[in-house]
């Protein structure tokens, strides 16, 4: 069944625009793309390109008529980022991907791939969470804006593919992390906040590292190396607008990972519980069976991946 979607649909000289080519995603994508020799790419900074602006970026795609798209621009944050600032999560992030997939499809783009979040299923959904689950309930309210606008997102790309024909994909990775990562105290994710903690701790001499909530969720890490080849992966192989779960398969403690971010940057201090932030939802566990028998999966571990970023933060961040 899911052999009948394997098709190579995308060439290394096909012109190849990667929107949102500076944040964690984009970044790794470009570097990826470039090692595996697509030649052709497209690329434009934000103070060049709004693309909240859909005129603009209708212009854009007209002048530069790529081929293929990826769609990797998006307001982004961990927990507080998300729960403080709503309207921003749910507002630009539709703006951006109703412009993007709009021109995409106007200009003729041959292939778009969308990327969404784990974080657009229901806060009770099964675990590990399978694409199905999808719309069967009610959302985690910490994130809720940024999902319904990646929820959005999927069902634009999907009705392009129903009412007109087009080849818009979408993927939905698990937490993401690794160079090129946000690391801002109060508007990161979880694993570049313990990061830059536990560095900190270590180097000022601290007893103690302050950890939000009570430790006991669960999250899902995955490098984003390993999904930026997940993507290259679906972009030469998958086209069907059903969408695909991008892990790895297996999820942490918040304690566990923090236990664990110590010991790889070196700080022997005690965890302290701060319970005046919020948990958000208590698993988050994708269900990878589908990408896994596309013919795809990870290849980095926590704890490599872990070390890898750490090196990355001590070149470029302190
Ligand atoms: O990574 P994170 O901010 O986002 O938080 P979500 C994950 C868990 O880590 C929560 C805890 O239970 C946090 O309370 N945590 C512990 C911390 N210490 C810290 C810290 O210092 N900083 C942060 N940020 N968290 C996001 C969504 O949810 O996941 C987005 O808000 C997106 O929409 C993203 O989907 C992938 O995993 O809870």
């Amino acid at each position: 069944m899911l052999n009948e979607t394997l098709s190579r649909s995308v060439e290394k000289t096909d012109k190849i625009f990667v929107a949102g080519h500076r944040g964690l995603v984009g970044s790794a994508l470009v570097r990826k793309l470039q090692q595996d020799g697509f030649a052709e790419l497209l690329v434009r900074d934000r103070s060049q390109l709004d693309l909240r602006n859909e005129a603009d970026v209708g212009r854009f795609f007209e002048q530069e008529k790529p081929a293929v798209v990826v769609l990797a621009a998006a307001k982004v944050g961990g927990i507080k980022a998300n729960n403080d600032l709503p309207v921003e999560f749910l507002h630009e992030n539709l703006q951006m991907q109703n412009s993007v997939i709009r021109a995409a499809y106007e200009s003729g783009v041959r292939k778009l791939l969308f990327l969404g979040s784990s974080c657009i299923y229901p806060k009770h959904a099964p675990q590990p969470i399978p694409e199905s689950a999808l719309l069967t309930g009610a959302l985690e309210p910490t994130n809720e804006a940024y999902a319904i606008a990646k929820i959005a997102g999927i069902k634009l790309c999907q009705a392009y593919v129903r009412e007109y024909g087009a080849n818009f994909i979408s993927a939905m990775p698990t937490n993401l992390y690794g160079p090129n990562d946000n690391f801002d105290l109060l508007s990161s994710h979880v694993l570049p906040a313990l990061l830059r903690k536990a560095h900190t701790a270590k180097q000022e001499g601290n007893r103690e590292l302050v950890v939000w909530g009570s430790g006991q969720p669960r999250r899902e890490f995955l490098h984003v190396d390993d999904l930026v080849a997940a993507c290259i992966f679906l972009l030469e192989k998958y086209d069907s607008p059903e969408i695909v779960n991008i892990g790895c398969g297996e999820d942490i403690s918040i304690q566990k990972l923090a236990e664990l971010i110590c010991d790889v940057v070196g700080f022997r201090g005690e965890l302290a519980w701060d319970t005046t932030k919020p948990d958000g939802t208590p698993r988050k566990l994708l269900d990878v069976s589908k990408i896994h028998a596309l013919g795809w999966r990870h290849r980095i571990e926590l704890r490599e991946g872990i070390a890898r970023t750490y090196e990355w933060f001590l070149r470029n961040k302190t």
